[in-house]
Formats: structure tokens, C-alpha cells, sequence
């Protein structure tokens, strides 16, 4: 039976051993990742936040957890990117700049590429003129961005911009996500799109492509 009070637990505190024990283990009795993600690891990282906010943790505790969560995913990743289907669409995906928060955004491009996507991973702290280049070089059809922090979510604007000053906003959609950003920021910085956590991301990158 998995043990997903464990595997929260090993989370929260850190424990990266555990935390990559526990999910072999729910994944070897045929537990859904995706329970095994909603039910314990976001939860954790939730807590984890929670604990900063009050000064219970601090960025070493974060770290910790973060890396327990990473060790997680990296067996749930190739299941949820697993399909032999041909691409639907190009996705060029990051973290906008000055922002280091990747396991959303890491999510977000594993249940894409599970969705069917070909997916180009620019990583974390993303300046616009890499999104630029990207969407020059890759031809995607869909550029998604993620942010964490407040400070970090106009970083999406200035890439939409730098995408308009280099005459290609209108050769690909964009879908903006991340814990603080909201579907009215979306609308007022000019995104055709937002999706609040990575299963939407999937239905929205389809509707948007479709539209
Ligand atoms: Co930081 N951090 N952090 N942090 N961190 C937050 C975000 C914070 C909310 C904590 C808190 O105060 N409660 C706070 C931000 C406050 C704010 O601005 N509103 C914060 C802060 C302040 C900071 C620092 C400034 C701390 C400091 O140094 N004093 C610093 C900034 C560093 C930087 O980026 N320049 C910092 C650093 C870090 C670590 C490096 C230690 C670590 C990140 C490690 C890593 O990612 N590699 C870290 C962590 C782990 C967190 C928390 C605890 C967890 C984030 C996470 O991974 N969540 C976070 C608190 C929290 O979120 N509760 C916090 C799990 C993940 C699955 O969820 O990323 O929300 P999330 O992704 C979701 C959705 O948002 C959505 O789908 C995902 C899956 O469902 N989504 C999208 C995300 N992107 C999307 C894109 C889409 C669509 C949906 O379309 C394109």
C-alpha cells in the first residue's frame, strides 16, 4: 500500500532517499503518479512554503525539499512523458527571468509532452531574448512561461514585448502559469492563454492550438 503520509513527510523534511524509496515503491504496486503528485508531493512543497512564510523554514529547508521533490519526479517524469504519437504541436517552455522556481514549470512540460507535445525545455531564469531566439530558431507553436515570485511576473511582459519587437508574436500562441500569476494578469499583459497547474496547462495548450 503506498505510504503517501511517508512520501509527504520525506518531502517536507527533505529527505531525498526517502522520498525516491517511497515513490519506486508506490510505482512498483502500480500507484498513479499523478496521486502520488497531488495527494503528497505538491501538498509537501505547500507546506514547505507555508513554514518559510512563518519562519519555521528557511532557504536551506526549501532547498532540501526541493531536491527531496526532484529525486521524486525524475521517476515520475518519463511516465508522464511517455507516447510514441506523433507531436501535435512545439511547445518552448521556461522560467522567465530572474526566477529559479522549475518543478512547476518541470510538471507543466513532462504532462505536455504526455499530452502529446514535442517539448524545448529553455530551463529557469529565462531572459526574453532566449525566448526570442527560441521562437526564431524552433518554430514552436506555443510558448509558455512560468513564474513564482511576484517580482519575477513581469519578466512575461517584457518577453511578450521582446517578442512583438521582433516581429514574431503573432507566429505563436503564449500561455503564462505559476502559483501568483492569474488569468486576469494573462489578459492584461496580452497571453492568449493560462492554466493554473499542469493538467489544465495540457486542455488549455490543446484549446489554443485548436483555436
Ligand atoms: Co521559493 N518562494 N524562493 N524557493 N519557493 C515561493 C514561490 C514562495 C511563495 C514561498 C513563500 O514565501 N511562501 C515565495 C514567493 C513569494 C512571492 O513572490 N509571491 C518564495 C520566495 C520568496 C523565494 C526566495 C526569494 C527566497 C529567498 O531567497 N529569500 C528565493 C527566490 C529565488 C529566485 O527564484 N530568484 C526562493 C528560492 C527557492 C528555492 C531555490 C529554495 C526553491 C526552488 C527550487 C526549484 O524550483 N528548483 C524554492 C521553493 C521550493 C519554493 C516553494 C516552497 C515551492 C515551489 C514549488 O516547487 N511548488 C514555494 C512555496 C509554494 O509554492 N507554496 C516558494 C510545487 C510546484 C509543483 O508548484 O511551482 O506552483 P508550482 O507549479 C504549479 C502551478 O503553479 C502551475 O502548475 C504547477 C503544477 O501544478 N504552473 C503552471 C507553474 N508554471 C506554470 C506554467 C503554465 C501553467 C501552469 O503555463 C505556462
Amino acid at each position: 500500500m503506498a505510504d503517501l503520509k511517508a512520501l509527504y513527510e520525506a518531502i517536507l523534511t527533505g529527505d531525498r532517499q526517502a522520498a525516491v524509496s517511497l515513490t519506486q515503491q508506490a510505482l512498483d504496486e502500480g500507484v498513479d503518479p499523478q496521486l502520488l503528485i497531488n495527494e503528497a508531493m505538491i501538498p509537501a512543497m505547500n507546506e514547505a512554503g507555508r513554514r518559510f512564510e512563518c519562519e519555521e523554514y528557511f532557504v536551506p529547508e526549501l532547498l532540501l525539499a526541493a531536491r527531496a521533490m526532484k529525486g521524486a519526479l525524475e521517476l515520475i517524469r518519463p511516465l508522464l512523458s511517455r507516447t510514441g504519437a506523433k507531436p501535435i504541436g512545439r511547445v518552448v517552455i521556461g522560467t522567465v527571468k530572474g526566477d529559479l522556481h522549475d518543478i512547476g514549470k518541470n510538471l507543466v512540460a513532462s504532462m505536455l509532452e504526455g499530452g502529446g507535445f514535442e517539448v524545448i525545455d529553455l530551463g529557469a531564469d529565462v531572459p526574453a531574448e532566449k525566448f526570442v531566439e527560441a521562437v526564431r530558431e524552433k518554430q514552436p507553436d506555443l510558448v509558455c512561461m512560468s513564474a513564482l515570485l511576484t517580482v519575477t511576473m513581469p519578466a512575461m511582459k517584457t518577453t511578450i514585448e521582446a517578442l512583438k519587437a521582433a516581429g514574431l508574436r503573432d507566429r505563436v500562441k503564449i500561455m503564462v502559469g505559476g502559483a501568483p500569476v492569474t488569468e486576469e494578469y494573462a489578459r492584461q499583459i496580452g497571453a492568449d492563454g493560462y492554466a493554473e497547474n499542469a493538467s489544465r496547462a495540457v486542455i488549455a495548450a490543446k484549446q489554443l492550438l485548436a483555436a
